[in-house]
């Protein structure tokens, strides 16, 4: 059955609620959990569900995009199974950028053409969740669907943030309005005792869709609308079979600073609601790297990735990432360390020293709290960062303040003795 299924990930826009992750960076490639890329998230959960024809699309492509992709996802020769990067070309019928969601799989359908599929998997790239897409394919083909739409139970003050929508009995969705700001009291939907007693009686679109191939190529040729959200979808709902498949499993948007930043720091609870030590586990490039040497750290609901050389004297509710290099009586909290590309030599780093610069990763005697450490960063000694009451939001040459998040920017140094 899944291998009638090609899969669409939608790699993201100009990402700019991601910015500024995404200043050098197409959003697929935006490195979560210490180890792994966005992408990673989506590719895996078809994977496990048995769909391997992947095409990522995305706004640009980027050479450490393409490495990852192509390093991480082998297949057999004798196999069809593909993860191809469609970026957005010129073409002599198209300008170039994708204008939506619905005009990037438009512009991407002639790929498509030469693979055999009878449906088609639409997914968003910025969602962190484990999901069975083959159980949400079955009920596509048992209720004779022509649209699956996967769908959770919000509560209201996500409405507005979500496609909403109504259903019959029969699951099938009989109205769908793309986020609604007000008076929405009405789009209440009947859900179990579980959700009602959470407060989650809406029930909103994942931005995970299912087409039947004749239907996808209808929709979207002959016209130039740019969403699914905003046009295909509402549109469709009329004339078409458009069936809901409820999920009540954990599934969050990790489109903004402030949620990619909360997804990142959630896996450090006891008992995570994203589980990266599940049985179907998150696939990602498979690095020759040491294991990470600590010297005496206090370290409290932290997870340190590979690769790292630590000399901290205190980490707390931190996710440190591969290859990250910290100094000694550092204190870092609630942080998002991303880590590096590459180690420096030890001549590079006596030669640093020597001409008063910092070397990669963090210096001797900082301290660092409720920030995004962004790869390939120089942060001197004595260092202070978002460690004295909160900090309002602004952009500058070597990082950014989100809702009081503060993200250091790729390859930035941070001369010793800075207070941010
Ligand atoms: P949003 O997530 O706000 O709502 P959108 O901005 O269209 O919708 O993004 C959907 C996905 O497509 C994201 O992964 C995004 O990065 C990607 N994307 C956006 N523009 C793109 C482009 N030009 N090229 C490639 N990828 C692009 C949608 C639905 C709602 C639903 C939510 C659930 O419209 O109805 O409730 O998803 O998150
Ligand atoms: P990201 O998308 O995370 O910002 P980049 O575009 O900087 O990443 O590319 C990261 C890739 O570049 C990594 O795979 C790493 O192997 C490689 N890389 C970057 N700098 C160096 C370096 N100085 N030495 C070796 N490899 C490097």
């Amino acid at each position: 059955m899944t291998s009638k299924v090609i899969s669409i990930v939608l790699g993201g826009g100009q990402g700019s609620r991601l910015a500024p992750l995404t200043l050098t960076r197409s959003k697929p490639a935006v490195p979560i959990a210490g180890k792994y890329r966005l992408v990673d998230i989506p590719i895996s959960n078809c994977l496990h569900s048995g769909i391997d024809r992947i095409f990522v699309l995305t706004q640009f492509n980027s050479a450490s995009l393409n490495k990852h992709i192509k390093n991480t996802y082998h297949f057999s020769t004798f196999s069809t199974a593909f993860v191809d990067i469609l970026a957005a070309e010129q073409t002599p019928t198209s300008a170039g950028w994708f204008q939506g969601t619905a005009d990037a799989v438009r512009q991407s359908l002639h790929h498509l053409a030469v693979h055999e599929f009878d449906y088609v998997l639409i997914l968003s790239g910025d969602q962190l969740y484990q999901m069975d897409f083959e159980a949400m394919i079955q009920q596509h083909i048992d209720k004779g669907a022509e649209i699956s739409i996967a769908t959770i139970p919000v509560d209201a003050a996500d409405v507005p943030g979500f496609g909403i929508l109504k259903t019959d009995e029969n699951s099938m969705i009989t109205s769908f309005v793309e986020k609604p700001k007000t008076d929405f009291e009405n789009w209440a939907s009947d859900v179990s005792d579980e959700m009602k007693e959470q407060g989650r009686i809406y029930l909103a679109s994942m931005g995970i869709y299912i087409f039947n191939r004749k239907l996808l190529y209808e929709l979207l040729e002959g016209n130039d609308h740019p969403d699914f959200g905003k046009e295909i979808i509402p549109q469709s709902i009329a004339g078409h079979k458009v069936v809901s498949y409820q999920y009540e499993g954990y599934w969050t948007d990790i489109g903004t600073i402030k949620s990619f930043f909360e997804a990142n720091l959630g896996l450090t609870d006891d008992i995570p609601k994203f589980n990266l030590f599940d049985k179907n586990h998150i696939y990602t490039r498979a690095r020759m790297l040491p294991p990470t040497k600590i010297s005496a750290t206090m370290l409290e609901k932290s997870i340190v990735a590979d690769g790292c050389i630590i000399n901290a004297k205190h980490i707390k509710h931190s996710l440190i990432g591969i290859r990250t290099r910290i100094g000694f009586d550092t204190e870092i909290e609630s942080c998002y360390v991303m880590g590096s590309d590459n180690y420096q030599t030890l001549e590079d780093i006596a030669e640093a020293k020597k001409s008063n610069s910092p070397i990669m990763g963090i210096g001797d005697r900082c301290c660092i709290k409720n920030a995004i450490i962004d790869k390939n960063t120089y942060i001197g000694d004595d260092v202070t960062i978002n460690c004295a009451g909160v900090l309002p939001d602004g952009d500058f040459e070597t990082y950014t303040v989100v809702d009081g998040i503060v993200i250091i920017k790729k390859r930035a140094v941070i001369a010793s003795g800075t207070v941010i």
